[in-house]
């Protein structure tokens, strides 16, 4: 079918922290498989799956040495297929990562290329001349440091936008092109449903000699040339009934448009600027008014042409139960119901759907994510002491979202029999699925009836969308309308009471209520609502 993303709902598995099948303390393959009944009565209709390719774990899967094979911590290839063929006889779709911007430093094109000059893999990836002291430019990475590193052996560097061990392949090379054509239609003829496209938009780089001004990460952020890359990847995938997302920082809400319309490159794109950290450890939350306005703008901007992938967590992310709310059950139904509502497909990260809140990390030995190690030891070098490095490191650590998915209150959260890889949040016996699934006022259950409401209506997919009470610093509050039809969503994501004073030609309206995470409540001009209300209404007559 056409567009049936349009009507879905994802969910996102990071298969390390989802469900350890043979207790040797990681998640695996065959803990998914076991766990498709639960994503079943979820309602979602695919899963992101994050990448379980062969991989050193440099980036926990984001280096990849096997494109075409499975890390033997997650299960081998036949168990791909179980789960490929279990998951759609349950009527749920897979949904690949797709790491292509670079590789593994320890895949086997790499370890060709860094033979020498004249290997035939050397144009694989990115290289120039350097000396130890110095490097070809003063570009910066994302995860700290230079974006190259010398290679004694040849006198040059090679490039990288992320980890020294995750070398860019070099897209200008046709070669490289091919290859990547070739895997991903050995995945796609494999009958899986789609690729969630990694880092896409830094796979094209501005030329060495590019001068910074502002933004560091210009030079590799959607620079010109990416469509012709882009228009490739589009040609394979127009081929399969398959849904892309692309994970595209640097497209603008404009630009996003040409990428997400009917004929566009990929079928929708998370952008990352509401994710945008405001102020620094201490002044924890992010400001409502400019998550607000980044949301709507895209709302706006994409419009009836493009196409949004709604989330508010992933495994890169804290998470948004103690980010937006304060970490009660009602602040997260509240915020699933602000953000599930709005025009697009949504995504919910594992644990997401039972509010699972940040881990209280008390030493570095607890984290993991590289980058975090890399910004740990920089703000030591920089003076901090360690105990205000670690502060500020684990203010928003990706490793938040990381630890196990919690499945009951019993030993290590129902994740694993065995100490699991991550420790597991101590709030396990308090937020758990299983004790979530018998509770109907769970958030859980708030998310189940938040998914049917989707599916039930495809309103929720075609409708307008359309902000209301703008400067509210507290209320998220938006109108999804058609000709016939106006759903009114208003939520309060803020620790206080406040009122609202609703335009009159809505507050003129009949509504009745579809979904509350509170009390009944009833429109009228002006309202009070409570810390965390979250409140759906349809008009009638
Ligand atoms: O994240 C990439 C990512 O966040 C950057 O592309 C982003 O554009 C940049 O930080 C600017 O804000 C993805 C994965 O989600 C992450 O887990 C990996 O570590 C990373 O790619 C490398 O593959
Ligand atoms: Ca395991």
């Amino acid at each position: 079918m056409n567009g049936w993303w349009k009507n879905a709902v994802g969910y996102q598995i990071y298969p390390r922290s989802f469900r350890d099948a043979n207790h040797d303390g990681i998640g695996d393959l065959q803990g998914i498989i076991e766990k498709l009944p639960y994503l079943q009565s979820l309602g979602i209709d695919f899963i992101w799956l994050n990448p379980v390719y062969a991989s050193p774990n440099v980036d926990n899967g984001y280096d990849i040495s096997d494109y075409q094979d499975i890390h033997p911590d997650f299960g081998t290839m036949a168990d791909f297929a179980e789960l490929l063929e279990k998951a759609h006889a349950a009527g749920i779709k897979i949904i690949m990562d797709l790491v292509v911007n670079h590789t593994s430093d320890q895949h086997p094109w790499f370890l060709e290329a860094k033979k020498g000059k004249d290997n035939p893999y050397r144009d694989y990836y990115l290289w120039a001349d350097a000396t130890e002291n110095k490097m070809p430019n003063a570009w910066q990475s994302f995860f700290g440091g230079s974006t190259w590193t010398y290679d004694e052996n040849s006198g040059q560097a090679y490039f990288h936008v992320f980890a020294p061990e995750q070398p860019d392949l070099n897209w200008k090379n046709p070669q490289v092109r091919e290859e990547i054509c070739r895997m991903i239609r050995w995945w796609l003829d494999l009958g899986i449903d789609g690729f969630r496209l990694d880092a896409i938009s830094h796979i094209q780089k501005e030329p060495w000699d590019f001068k910074i001004s502002d933004n560091p990460w210009a030079p590799f952020m959607n620079v010109a040339g990416i469509e012709v890359y882009m228009q490739e990847l589009k040609e394979i995938f127009d081929a399969y009934p398959i849904m892309t997302v692309g994970e595209a920082s640097g497209v603008s809400s404009k630009k996003a448009v040409h990428w997400t319309k009917e004929d566009g490159y990929l079928n929708m794109i998370f952008e990352l600027e509401h994710n945008v950290r405001e102020g620094q450890p201490g002044a924890e939350r992010l400001n409502l008014l400019g998550f607000k306005k980044v949301l709507s703008r895209w709302q706006k901007d994409l419009g009836s042409n493009g196409w949004n992938a709604l989330y508010v967590e992933n495994h890169d992310n804290p998470r948004i139960a103690s980010i937006l709310g304060d970490e009660s059950p009602k602040s997260a139904k509240a915020i699933a119901t602000m953000y599930m509502l709005l025009k697009g497909t949504p995504f919910i990260y594992q644990g997401q759907e039972i509010g699972m809140t940040n881990f209280a990390f008390e030493s570095m030995e607890q984290v993991d994510a590289q980058d975090s190690h890399n910004l740990y030891r920089l703000l030591l070098d920089s003076g901090a002491s360690p105990e205000e490095a670690l502060r500020n490191v684990t203010h928003w650590t990706r490793d938040h979202s990381r630890t196990p998915l919690q499945w009951d209150g019993g030993m290590f959260g129902g994740f694993s029999e065995l100490l699991p890889w991550m420790a597991v949040n101590s709030n396990t016996a308090q937020v758990n699925i299983f004790d979530q699934e018998k509770d109907e006022q769970s958030v859980l259950n708030h998310y189940k009836e938040l998914i049917q409401l989707r599916k039930e209506q495809p309103f929720f997919a075609d409708s307008a969308f359309e902000l209301i009470l703008k400067n509210h610093p507290q209320v998220f509050a938006y109108l999804r309308k058609t000709d016939t039809k106006q759903v009114l969503v208003l939520t309060n994501i803020s620790r206080k009471p406040c009122r609202i004073d609703l335009p009159t030609r809505v507050a003129n309206k009949n509504w009745r209520m579809l979904s509350t995470n509170a009390e009944q409540a009833t429109v009228e001009k002006r309202i009070w609502m409570q810390p965390y209300d979250a409140w759906v209404f349809e008009a009638i007559g």
